[in-house]
């Protein structure tokens, strides 16, 4: 088993051969996370069953599908809108939001990029805002995105990803790393590079609370600083919400005169926040109210590092739901990438 900091060590040292890679400098304070620390622990979510079309399992994720990655991406977000993977990724003149299709090999359809191009693109999300339109009460679907020390934000329309607004904002250490939005409170988590998720409201984009993402090692509780890349889930099949995607009404549109699920407004036990560390190959699972890590999956073998230096790949980062329903019976899938890899990969996580 790999520690942690054994495998922060050995990617360090592959670093400084590369050029124009993204340094962070607090890594003091890296806990020892590993698979095993926390086996025993679960979601608390039914299991799931093996779907038939696996490449190949570990404890912690069957691989269900590979595809294409461009390995110029340095990717920094992934996000799922209306059956699309949008990506965002970063490096000052070369920050894009891409619109992959995952039904045809994650390929292309429309790619902008950052303006001003100085800026060095962060992580992304899809939300939405409610808008009146001829008396109803309908979704504006949006993307927003983060950059690294400018302070400075994106929102853009979708599918078509025009911009339509500039924001500022404050986080703990001035940096803007991963978004991911929250329907059920309306609010953005948001990480940077501290162990601190910042909670914004998605209508303001001001910060309401935060929450330390802490790690019980045994008797001790430590922080879990270098959080990156983040995705809301729910691993309840039966709280799937695949309404998210899609407009209604308060005027009878859908039959009820409501939203469905829209009364919600607080977290249920199966939710998570899922996200990666910077560089280390795991996916943390994070309980939304308290910042504590639930369970860690151990994504090491997905694209082993050796492998990944041959390449001169950086680490894994991006993080998305793929829109398939767990009640459907195969459980949370995700899609997984790193930046300059060649792959992405859909995987079903284990609890
Ligand atoms: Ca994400």
């Amino acid at each position: 088993m790999t520690n942690g900091r054994g495998l922060l060590s050995v990617f360090s040292l592959a670093l400084r051969s590369m050029p124009q890679v993204k340094w962070k400098l607090s890594l003091s304070v890296l806990p020892l996370i590993t698979s095993a620390a926390l086996s025993s622990t679960s979601e608390g979510a039914a299991a799931a069953r093996t779907p038939s079309n696996v490449i190949r399992s570990s404890r912690d994720y069957h691989l269900l599908e590979v595809v294409p990655h461009d390995v110029t991406s340095f990717t920094q977000g992934l996000t799922y809108y209306n059956g699309h993977i949008y990506e965002g990724t970063g490096m000052e003149h070369e920050s894009h939001i891409f619109r992959h299709d995952p039904t045809d090999n994650m390929k292309t359809q429309a790619k902008i990029s950052v303006t001003p191009s100085h800026l060095f693109g962060e992580g992304i999300s899809h939300y939405y805002v409610w808008k009146d339109e001829d008396g109803k009460r309908v979704k504006e679907h949006r993307l927003i995105q983060l950059t690294w020390k400018d302070k400075v934000g994106f929102i853009y329309s979708l599918p078509d990803m025009k911009m339509i607004k500039e924001f500022t904002y404050e986080t703990v250490t001035g940096e803007g790393w991963g978004i991911t939005f929250i329907e059920h409170t309306n609010e953005f988590y948001v990480s940077d590079g501290s162990e601190w998720l910042m909670i914004w409201d998605a209508g303001t984009l001001e910060e309401k609370r935060k929450v330390a993402v802490t790690f019980d090692r045994g008797s001790e509780t430590v922080k879990v600083d270098l959080v990156n890349e983040l995705e809301f889930v729910d691993f309840d099949p039966s709280n799937d919400r695949p309404e998210m995607q899609q407009n209604c009404d308060t005027s009878g549109g859908n039959g009820r005169g409501e939203c469905p699920n829209s009364a919600r407004s607080s977290f249920t036990p199966a939710m998570r926040i899922l996200a990666n560390i910077w560089y280390q190959d795991v996916i943390v699972s994070i309980d939304p109210l308290s910042g504590k890590v639930k369970r860690v999956y151990n994504l090491g073998d997905i694209y082993p590092i050796h492998k990944r230096h041959e390449d001169r790949a950086d680490c894994l980062n991006g993080i998305s739901v793929t829109g398939k329903a767990p009640s459907d019976g195969n459980g949370l899938q995700i899609w997984v990438t790193g930046k300059l890899w060649p792959n992405m990969y859909r995987i079903q996580l284990i609890n």
